[in-house]
């Protein structure tokens, strides 16, 4: 199962909106199949190692990282296949969160007198699509919020300038961030004092060439929340490619559609109504959402309590009393500080990255 959660990582990139998902087929003690789902549409983890195992799968264990599927979506039931490729028991992670399988694929198995097992490295597999896994359950995307601080917790100075705190090694390090994400989304401040673009860029993300040629393949949708629709279309974040603007008031929606982009208004009180947009994106089929933004829409995600993940990365620097503040949450009490749990922290070449998840109350 190890194996096959290696096998699986190698779709971080590229399996959207389908889940990261790899199997190993084991006969007599020896590998004599192996694969990973690669892209939606194309053949799932199971149908690459059978071919692989082709009648060495007779009689042979079958190791999933997920259940194997049970519909006809845009590719035959997995489940089908490896019942009729006489395989003789199937080990797997977890259950597939996806209503039109959740556990019809392990009970067509049973049914055709094959051993099932399931959760086996559970905690593991459900790492590899925390998106898929919320989506499937709720409707909803996974909210990721990179932010990068000086060691005294501030982002930008007051001139607005936040470019380049963190070094070359954590910049990738985001680069890859995006690249395995559904969504990536700013604000207009942002985008107007950065010039920032969000886009993946194959060179930069220290890929095998094979994954990154797939990573671009299938990029992630950019998403610009400007209620007032301040940025220009001539912006560099236009010009980088189509993109979605979550806004107050579509009537210019024509204009921004014959430059490529779409608009969706989506208003609350004078502000973008985050639940809703995320609702929209989850409808779309985003999985795992990157939010990258300065330290008010940052705030405004913690504040509604939408972070599900903060990527958290700090450079060796004091940029001072006068900089900018990592979030604008304004708290008055200890009793009202948000507790996150740290779940790893590493040194990312010259900087050091913290991942933490907010604690549930
Ligand atoms: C598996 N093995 O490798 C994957 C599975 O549209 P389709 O046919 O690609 O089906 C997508 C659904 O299949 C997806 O929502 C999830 O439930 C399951 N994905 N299942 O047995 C795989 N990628
Ligand atoms: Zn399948």
């Amino acid at each position: 199962m190890a194996r096959a959660l290696q096998l699986a990582r190698q779709g971080l990139y590229s399996t959207d909106p389908n889940p990261r998902v790899g199997c190993v087929i084991v006969r007599d003690g020896q590998v004599v199949g192996e694969g990973w789902h690669q892209r939606a549409g194309e053949p799932h983890a199971e149908v690459h190692a059978l071919r692989m195992a082709g009648d060495r799968a007779r009689g042979a264990t079958a190791y999933v990282t997920l259940e194997p599927c049970s519909h006809h979506g845009r590719t035959p039931p997995c489940a089908d296949a490896l019942v009729k490729a006489g395989v003789a028991r199937v080990v797997a992670a977890m259950q597939d969160p996806n209503p039109q399988v959740g556990g019809r694929g392990l009970q067509r198995l049973r049914d055709a007198g094959i051993d099932v097992v399931c959760g086996v490295l559970e905690a593991e597999a459900r790492e590899l699509n925390p998106g898929f896994i919320k989506r499937m359950e709720g409707g909803l995307p996974f909210v990721r919020i990179k932010l990068a601080m000086s060691l005294d917790g501030r982002t930008a100075m007051t001139s607005g300038e936040s470019q380049w705190i963190t070094g070359p090694a954590a910049r990738a390090d985001v680069q890859r961030l995006r690249a395995r994400s559904s969504v990536v989304l700013s604000g207009a401040d942002t985008v107007l004092v950065d010039k920032a673009r969000l886009t993946v860029r194959g060179e930069e993300l220290g890929l095998e060439p094979s994954l990154a040629a797939l990573a671009l393949q299938r990029p992630p949708l950019r998403v610009l929340i400007d209620g007032r629709l301040r940025v220009p279309l001539e912006a560099p974040f236009f010009q980088a490619g189509p993109a979605l603007v979550a806004t107050l008031d579509d009537t210019c929606a024509a204009r921004y559609r014959a430059a490529g982009h779409e608009l969706l208004a989506l208003a609350g009180h004078e502000r973008v109504d985050l639940p809703a947009l995320l609702a929209a994106l989850g409808a779309r089929g985003a999985n795992e959402v990157l939010v990258e933004a300065g330290p008010r829409l940052a705030g405004a995600f913690a504040a509604q309590g939408l972070v599900d993940e903060y990527r958290i990365y700090f450079a060796a620097k004091l940029l001072g009393s006068s900089a900018r503040p990592l979030l604008e949450l304004p708290l008055e009490r200890m009793a009202e500080a948000r507790e996150l749990r740290i779940l790893d922290m590493r040194a990312v070449g010259d900087d050091w990255r913290i991942t933490a998840q907010p604690v549930a109350h």
